[in-house]
């Protein structure tokens, strides 16, 4: 079965959404076959936007995402990337629809709650970044 990474970012948790985002995950389906919280160091975090570096928003994001506790999910199900990314909706809180996550709490292109792969290819190697081989 498909599987794809999701972390709940620093605002997620701090506003107390968790509860709010896995109850979404679940009612579209897919499941949560791994989850764990952590508070990301720089080095991971360098690593997991690698394809962001020197882009204008970079050091303010990575300065964002270790302020603090993050949830770690893997999440799987047939279809679980594409699933994903529209239950999480558009990275600008502008375009973001009602009824995604990002655009019924959030209002700011940098803390927007969640993160989901947006490619088999990142979710394979995000999962082993976060999770290993276990
Ligand atoms: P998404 O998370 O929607 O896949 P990406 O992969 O383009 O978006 O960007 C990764 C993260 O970088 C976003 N979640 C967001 O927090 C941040 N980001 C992307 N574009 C901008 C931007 N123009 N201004 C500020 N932060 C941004």
């Amino acid at each position: 079965m498909e599987k794809t990474f999701v972390m709940i970012k620093p605002d997620g948790v701090k506003r107390k959404l968790v509860g709010e985002v896995l109850k979404r995950i679940e009612a579209k389906g897919l499941s949560i076959e791994k989850i764990s919280m952590t508070s990301p160091d720089r080095r991971i975090l360098v690593e997991h936007y690698r394809e962001h570096e020197g882009k204008s928003f970079y050091n303010d994001l990575i300065e964002f995402v270790s302020s603090g506790r993050v949830v770690l999910l893997q999440v799987g199900g047939e279809g679980s990337i594409k699933i994903m990314r529209s239950l999480i909706g558009d990275t600008d809180p502008v375009c973001a629809s009602p009824g995604t996550i990002r655009g019924d709490f959030a209002n700011s292109k940098t803390e927007n709650i969640v993160h989901a792969s947006d490619s088999e290819s990142s979710a394979t190697r995000e999962l082993k970044l976060w999770f290993g081989d276990d």
